[in-house]
């Protein structure tokens, strides 16, 4: 098939990946219904992809991923820069050449008997100035539906590269053998270059996400003046009609996607307060030329954690999913072919399919300790189904932030909110987020480690340097700057349960930080950073959930837990030797005074 560019590095580099994976053909993937149409039908026919009730859930389809291939996989996620200082020592690293040299030979005609598909997209509105090109080459069928629904697939995308630019990131994709014995996520920044083989489960596959937009495009960021995060983007609508734009950055499976669709409570909504998602995982930002600092989502879909979502936890989320989407993971109910899993309802299937494809009684096999979808199983969703999504969505300048905030899973130490004190404070605040580890990655759930910005799996370059990145964009924005916030939403009582009631109600957190960006409303200057008087948070209506003893307890900073925190996080600085920004070391260090005094 003939090439759908006039583009010559395109087009070369195409030629190189047939020439070396040697596929029986190739189809350039133009973006039309009728190509999609067919792509659908041929993954159904083979059984790449199951049919889902027409009448139900029009347009959706179900998917399966080997269970050896149902997360991503940090340990043999790389980031191959010519310099090992420059991955840093939160990456694992390997030199280029060596790295080429390993993975040329399981490259060598992976593709027989297969066919390529080449995927021109773009991550951020076609046109906008802080929207890039990528190429992907795949052997999959299933990666190709998700990609079109996860970015703006298709010709447009080579229209808006142009026939010269050599501006695009190379993907290189094929699912081999889908062993994980010789998995492998790699990126080679300084060639704008990802290469993944042998799975074919969304993070590791779907190479514009976190493949492009945070570990390549924070790498281009650094060098270009603007930030790649993994941070969701929401307005919230006061009744006046003013809307004030937020990012968040918490770690996988942390509650991104449930905040960026939120709800608000009844005292809120009667007011005729609402909140437009931008975006529910990453965000580019850059200064505007007004001086702030502006943000758009480069996706185009949402690629959410489907179990707890349900219809009170998150309905914007469960709504989005009702049409055109893809379902991975997750179980079926063979009755009516929908899909379920935990959390949805009460009434799991009894004729099911589990993820991992066995039909078993639903009710029976959960009696059995067994989850009938995998806890890291997804919905991929066009973000245009989404009853909240942003008019300003496709705004190709994006929006402009008035503040940014950071969070994790704690359990202890971290209270539901605090504003840092200036923008070198937040970046250390940023800096030093702990969480514990979720499904969203192979390996132990549930330990407690360091995920400075929500980016310790994301970051393309060195983490020291990140963080002076940060710094330098501080100073550039000045009195302009976004204010910065933690929050957590995840602090536990004596009995492991969950002390403040989240998802919608986190709303009322996200009132006192709009009022603090106001300057509307006093807080308490503590030796961690500003804190809400108690009487700021609004419990209208929760006030039985969340009684005063309760909100002290949400509130409270603990000076020993503290300290221990600053002896964690002098241990965790250590390994950035002079990396370690010199602003961030005095921040530690201040906050070390501030305790002790
Ligand atoms: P990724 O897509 O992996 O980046 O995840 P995410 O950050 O978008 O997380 P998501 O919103 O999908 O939430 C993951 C899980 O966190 C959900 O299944 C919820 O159970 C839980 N969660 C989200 N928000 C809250 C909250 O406010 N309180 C509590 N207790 N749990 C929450
Ligand atoms: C995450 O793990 O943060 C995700 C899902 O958003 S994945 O695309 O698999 O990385
Ligand atoms: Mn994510």
């Amino acid at each position: 098939m003939a090439s759908l560019t006039k583009n010559p590095n395109v087009n070369s580099w195409v030629d190189e990946m047939i020439a070396l994976t040697k596929p029986d053909n190739v189809v350039w993937i133009d973006g039309s219904d009728e190509q999609l149409e067919s792509l659908r039908a041929e993954a159904v026919s083979t059984g790449e992809m199951i049919k889902l009730n027409q009448e139900k859930l029009p347009g959706c389809l179900y998917h399966r991923t080997l269970p050896n291939d149902v997360a991503r996989v940090e340990d043999r996620t790389f980031i191959c820069s010519k310099n090992e200082a420059d991955a840093g020592p939160t990456n694992n690293w390997c030199a280029p050449a060596d790295m080429y040299a390993k993975l040329t030979p399981m490259y060598d005609g992976v593709m027989k008997g297969r066919t390529m598909y080449v995927i021109p997209y773009s991550m951020g509105p076609i046109g906008s100035p802080l929207a890039k090109v990528g190429v992907e080459v795949t052997d999959s069928i299933y990666v190709v539906l998700n990609m079109d629904i996860m970015t703006r697939m298709g010709k447009a995308a080579f229209d808006n590269l142009g026939d010269k630019s050599n501006d695009f990131v190379r993907g290189l994709h094929s699912k081999a053998d889908v062993d994980p014995e010789n998995r492998y996520i790699v990126h080679f920044p300084e060639d704008n270059a990802i290469w993944s083989i042998n799975s074919a489960y969304g993070g590791n596959v779907l190479l514009g996400k976190k493949c492009f937009a945070l570990r390549i495009a924070s790498f281009q960021g650094k060098n270009e003046g603007w930030m790649a995060e993994h941070m969701l983007i929401l307005g919230v609508e006061k009744p006046n009609g003013e809307v004030t734009y937020i990012t968040a950055a918490f770690p996988s499976a942390c509650g991104k996607t449930n905040l960026a669709m939120l709800i608000p409570p009844e005292c809120y909504t009667k007011e005729g307060y609402k909140v437009w998602t931008v975006g529910d995982d990453i965000a580019w930002l850059k200064q505007g030329d007004d001086g702030r600092l502006y943000a758009i989502n480069p996706e185009n879909g949402f690629f959410g954690v489907a179990p707890g979502t349900n219809a009170k936890s998150n309905f914007n989320a469960l709504d989005s999913t009702m049409k055109n989407t893809i379902f991975t993971n997750v179980a079926v109910n063979n009755d009516d072919m929908t899909v379920w899993w935990e959390g949805l309802d009460k009434n799991p299937p009894v004729n099911a399919t589990e993820w991992k494809g066995a039909k078993v009684n639903g009710p029976e096999f959960i009696a059995e300790g067994n989850k009938l979808a995998h806890p890291n199983s997804r919905f991929t969703a066009p973000a245009i189904n989404c009853p909240c999504i942003s008019p300003e969505f496709n705004n190709p300048q994006g929006v402009p932030i008035s503040a940014i905030i950071f969070g994790g899973r704690r359990a202890k130490t971290t209270p539901l909110v605090y504003q840092s004190f200036d923008w070198n404070h937040g970046t250390f605040v940023g800096s030093i987020v702990s969480s514990e580890t979720t499904a969203a990655a192979t390996g132990a759930v549930g330990v407690l480690r360091h995920d400075p910005m929500a980016m310790k799996p994301f970051c393309g370059y060195h983490m020291g340097d990140y963080w002076a990145h940060w710094v330098e964009i501080g100073e550039k924005l000045g009195d302009k700057a976004p204010k910065i916030f933690n929050v957590n939403w995840f602090k536990l009582d004596d009995e492991g349960h969950f002390i403040w009631p989240g998802f919608g109600d986190n709303m009322r957190v996200l009132d006192w930080i709009i009022k603090r960006c106001d300057d509307s409303i006093d807080a308490v200057e503590t030796e961690i950073g500003y804190l809400p008087n108690a009487g700021d948070i609004n419990i209208e209506g929760i006030e039985d959930e969340v009684t005063p003893k309760i909100l002290e307890e949400l509130l409270a900073v603990d000076k020993d837990l503290w300290k221990a925190e600053v002896t964690d996080i002098r241990e965790f600085y250590k390994q950035f030797g002079d990396r370690l920004p010199s602003e961030m070391a005095e921040q530690l260090n201040n906050l070390e005074s501030r305790l002790n005094k």
